[in-house]
């Protein structure tokens, strides 16, 4: 029997989705809480320690930031099916790769488009998301050059269902096929994007197909009764082989940085460090003893002493 599993998301993040869709593959019934969309987000904070971003997956008192600490987990709570089988890892995470950055990251060309996002996100995004010296609103002025890029983007995952596979890498879906759908799910707010869609028909069955995975059995859970659940649980013990970056060792105070800008920082100390995830043990006013779990890829941690 699976554990208790709260996502911490909004609607609107396709992050999110990605993890939405994997309760749907796996069948799991979840506790969904509601996260600001823009800050202050105290009560997320109160449990990430300062990661800000959405979607953050807890249970009981360990909380995973980022789709691909999540989207691990899950492999490892519930197993089957898994969203990443071990035959083809590779192909899985080089397509996820893809798909969140050079993928997304054309598809964020939407903030160039006026009007797409509310005045007051992108205000939010702009003071906290934009690292310094970057304009926002040049994105304007490489719009034409984006839209291209996503074409480009569509383009190869349409040649790659034109043998009539059904998912990505076989007749399956794997975290691939939730990772490559979630850039489309924004195309989908303007019609400048929902057009480039209009042409690939092996990519809109194949959106039908991944939309029809559903996102298993969700009830809502208010943020005061997540934290609770975090304050009456302990964190799990580490039981992973321990992998530590040179001269540190578990104890130690550390702080954890994303390679992404404006996440946010984490202090605590290294409770659990092995070749792909890394986490802090720290201590909260209301949430109490929490353990905070990170990839290995993109995130860097650094003692403080
Ligand atoms: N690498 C992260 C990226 C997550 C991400 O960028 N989420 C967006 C929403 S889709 C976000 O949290 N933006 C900032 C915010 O909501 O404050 C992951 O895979 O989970």
């Amino acid at each position: 029997m699976p554990p208790d599993v709260i996502l911490h998301h909004y609607e609107m993040s396709p992050y999110a989705e990605k993890i939405r869709l994997a309760f749907g593959r796996k069948g799991l019934a979840w506790r969904s809480v509601q996260t600001p969309m823009v800050m202050p987000k105290p009560d997320h904070l109160e449990l990430t320690g300062g990661y800000r971003r959405v979607p953050v997956l807890q249970i009981g008192a360990d909380v995973y930031c980022d789709t691909q600490c999540i989207a691990r987990v899950l492999d490892r709570v519930a197993p089957a099916p898994p969203l990443t089988p071990a035959a083809i890892a590779t192909e899985v995470h080089a397509i996820s790769r893809w798909s969140e950055t050079t993928f997304m990251m054309a598809v964020l060309a939407l903030f160039g488009i006026g009007g797409v996002f509310p005045p007051e996100f992108v205000e939010d995004r702009r003071k906290t998301m934009v690292p310094p010296g970057m304009d926002l609103d040049r994105s304007a002025m490489i719009l034409p050059a984006k839209l291209l890029q996503i074409r480009a983007n569509l383009g190869r995952l349409d040649a790659m269902l034109a043998d009539g596979r059904r998912f990505l890498l076989g007749d399956e879906p794997t975290l691939a096929d939730l990772s490559a759908f979630h850039p489309l799910l924004l195309l989908g707010m303007h019609e400048r994007t929902a057009a480039l869609l209009a042409p690939l028909r092996h990519v809109r069955a194949w959106t039908e197909r991944v939309r029809a995975i559903g996102h298993g059995t969700r009830s809502e859970l208010s943020a005061a009764d997540a934290i609770a659940i975090a304050r009456d649980a302990s964190p799990a013990p580490f039981a992973g082989e321990p992998v530590l970056p040179e001269g540190m060792k578990l104890g130690d105070p550390v702080v954890v940085l994303a390679d992404e800008y404006g996440s946010g920082v984490v202090a605590g100390r290294l409770a659990a460090s092995d070749l792909h995830e890394i986490a802090v043990r720290r201590e909260t006013p209301r949430a109490g003893e929490v353990v905070v779990h990170f990839p290995r890829e993109d995130y860097a941690v650094v003692a403080t002493r």
